[in-house]
Formats: structure tokens, C-alpha cells, sequence
């Protein structure tokens, strides 16, 4: 495996690229061209630019995370085709300049979803956290509203506001598409992308729907082993894989995370790992990486992850905020330097005792 950190670019991100160069084990780091909507081509110039900028501080791309998915492709619309066409294009571009990893997620309108970006913790650190409760209570077009105050001034991914002013419209969209038609229209997405992925050997992995289950109605598909596993065997290609996100699967319960990674042997491309802290099965938060700080065991996760002879980008995901740190909830410097610096020690240690 390769240790990285998610790195927005350099005019969204408040962590530099210098900075993560000094985090010790990590040699590259995860990006996007953030300022880019869903739909749009990503040219040759644009990427090779962002390439030229990470390798001039010693570092280089291990992937990217996202080349988003514009809603109409999700939704089925008769538009479609303009929109795939457009990412076969993005894809074509980053293969030519050698990214071959791609991470991007099928969740309808909403990205991830949390309650509160800053619940304060008894050790005073502030973490993401979500209560099912309080999405219950909220009418989804109030929802970016009812956490906006707390981006410390940073754009979130999935909640761009220009999107968010269009909620009603997207929610329309979706009518009339049910988990059946969902699976239906990411194969018809990932039929037609699977060519230029393997001209150019790209990993397509799909990050997991966060939580993993519907939320406002919506319907929410990458959620569990089983859906996984169908969704491998729908387009059984080895450039349809998964990133595995132990955060946003393990918001359910239910998933067995050791269990679902060597059920995916050779189709993990990518991996998120963090941990959360449990207070009920619909009321949780972003702990630090630690196990004993939350409710997995990363010994056992990232065992798993090595058994299966994994090779991919790993990073850390999502940090609490400390040490007076401002920067985009779950992306600070701190606490995502120290899960680095953890679940390297992990791994060194699951090595060395298999020799
Ligand atoms: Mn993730």
C-alpha cells in the first residue's frame, strides 16, 4: 500500500502540499480539479498543470478523488449520453497523463451526509457527526442551510452551493428512480466508460453511499456486501472496482468491514480508513483513528486490508479538529497526520510479524 492524504489544490485547501510532504510515510496525495462541476471536460492542460505542481514538491498523484458524476447520469435522464461522453473524455486526458486511478461515488443529489460538522467532543476536539433523528426533522432544501454556518468559510464537496440552490429541481429528477433503476443506470454508465478505462488500464472505485442507507427518500444502493458484490459481478471487469470506505460502510452496523474487504480480494483499488464512535445505531460521530477512540478495531481492518494482499493508495479520512486548527471539517492537517502516522504503524507491525 501507499500512504496519501486527500489534497484539495492549492487554492481551496488551507493544508499544503509541503506540509503533507513532511508527514512522515506519505508519498502522494489524492486530488480533483475543485473548481470543475459534474459534467465538465477536465482538459489535458488543466490536469497536466495540477501534475507539475505536486511533483515540484516532491510528491506525485495516486489518484484522483472525484471526477463527479453529473446527476443526470445518476437520475437516467434522456441527457445522459452528453454527460458520459464528456467523462469518457476527462477519462481519456487523465489517462494520457498517466492517472490511472479514479475514484467517484453514485449517490443521488446529496454527497455525504452529517448532522453536525462540529460536535464537540469530552476532550474538546470537534468531529463530523450524524443523528438520524435531526435528518428527520429536516426538510432536505434546509439541510445545507442547517449546517453551512459551521464550513469555516471552506466549500464541502458534494455541497457546493450552486448546487444546493437547486435541491427542489434534483429532487425532481429523481422521481420515479428506485434502487432497481439506480443499479440499472450505473451500468449503463459504467458499460459505456469501461473501454477508454481499459485503453488507458484506468481503476474505476467507487466510494460507498454515506450513511449507508436512504436518507430524505432518496435511493442510496452502495451500501452493503451484497449490493457490492452485484455490482462487480453486473460489470465483471477488473477497472470496476471499490474504494473502501471504513467510515461510510461502517456507519452501518450491520457490515462486517474485515469481511466485506476479503470479499472484495482484487477489486479494492482504493481505501479510506477511519473510525466512528457509536452512541446509538443511528447516532454517531468521527472519533480519531485510534480503535479505543471509537468503535472499530483498524488492527483488524487493516489485517484484512493486508491479507488481501492490497496494493492500492490508503489514506486517512476524515480528522477531528485540534490544537485550534481552522480548516474544512474533516480536513485538517492535525489529526489526519496522526492517522497517518497510526495506521502506518499498523501496517509496519502486520508486516513484520508475517515475515
Ligand atoms: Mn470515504
Amino acid at each position: 500500500m501507499e500512504m496519501t492524504l486527500r489534497w484539495y489544490g492549492s487554492r481551496f485547501d488551507t493544508v499544503t502540499l509541503e506540509q503533507i510532504r513532511q508527514i512522515p510515510g506519505v508519498t502522494g496525495v489524492i486530488t480533483t480539479l475543485y473548481d470543475t462541476a459534474p459534467g465538465d471536460v477536465w482538459s489535458r492542460e488543466q490536469i497536466h498543470a495540477l501534475k507539475e505542481e505536486v511533483e515540484a514538491a516532491g510528491l506525485h498523484i495516486s489518484g484522483i478523488e472525484s471526477v463527479n458524476v453529473h446527476d443526470a447520469i445518476k437520475a437516467g435522464t434522456a441527457d445522459r449520453d452528453r454527460y458520459i461522453d464528456n467523462y469518457i473524455e476527462t477519462l481519456e486526458n487523465l489517462g494520457k497523463e498517466d492517472i490511472h486511478l479514479v475514484c467517484y461515488n453514485f449517490m443521488p443529489v446529496f454527497d455525504w451526509t452529517r448532522t453536525e460538522l462540529a460536535r464537540v467532543r469530552p476532550d474538546g476536539s470537534t468531529v463530523l457527526a450524524y443523528t438520524q433523528e435531526a435528518v428527520d426533522a429536516l426538510h432536505p432544501e434546509d439541510m445545507f442551510a442547517s449546517i453551512s454556518g459551521d464550513m469555516n468559510g471552506t466549500v464541502m464537496p458534494g455541497w457546493e452551493p450552486e448546487r444546493m440552490e437547486h435541491i427542489r429541481e434534483m429532487f425532481e429528477m429523481y422521481q420515479g428512480v428506485d434502487d432497481e433503476a439506480l443499479f440499472a443506470n450505473l451500468k449503463y454508465f459504467l458499460e459505456r466508460i469501461m473501454p477508454v478505462c481499459r485503453e488507458y488500464d484506468i481503476r474505476m472505485a467507487i466510494h460507498p453511499d454515506d450513511p449507508a442507507w436512504s436518507v430524505f427518500g432518496l435511493p442510496r444502493i452502495i451500501v452493503n456486501k451484497e449490493n457490492i458484490l452485484r455490482m462487480m459481478k453486473m460489470v465483471d471487469d477488473p477497472h470496476n472496482g471499490v474504494t473502501f470506505c471504513s467510515g461510510s460502510y461502517g456507519t452501518s452496523l450491520e457490515n462486517d468491514l474485515p469481511d466485506m474487504i476479503r470479499s472484495l480480494k482484487g477489486r479494492i483499488y482504493f481505501a479510506h480508513v477511519r473510525n466512528l464512535k457509536f452512541h446509538s445505531p443511528t447516532n454517531f460521530e468521527e472519533a480519531a483513528h485510534l480503535s479505543s477512540d471509537g468503535s472499530f478495531d483498524m488492527y483488524e481492518i487493516m489485517k484484512a486490508l493486508y491479507d488481501i494482499g492490497f496494493d492500492g493508495p490508503i489514506r486517512p479520512d476524515h480528522g477531528r479538529m485540534i490544537w485550534g486548527e481552522k480548516a474544512m471539517p474533516g480536513y485538517g492537517l492535525y489529526d489526519r497526520a496522526l492517522g497517518a502516522a497510526y495506521l502506518n504503524g499498523l501496517w509496519e507491525a502486520i508486516e513484520k510479524s508475517r515475515r
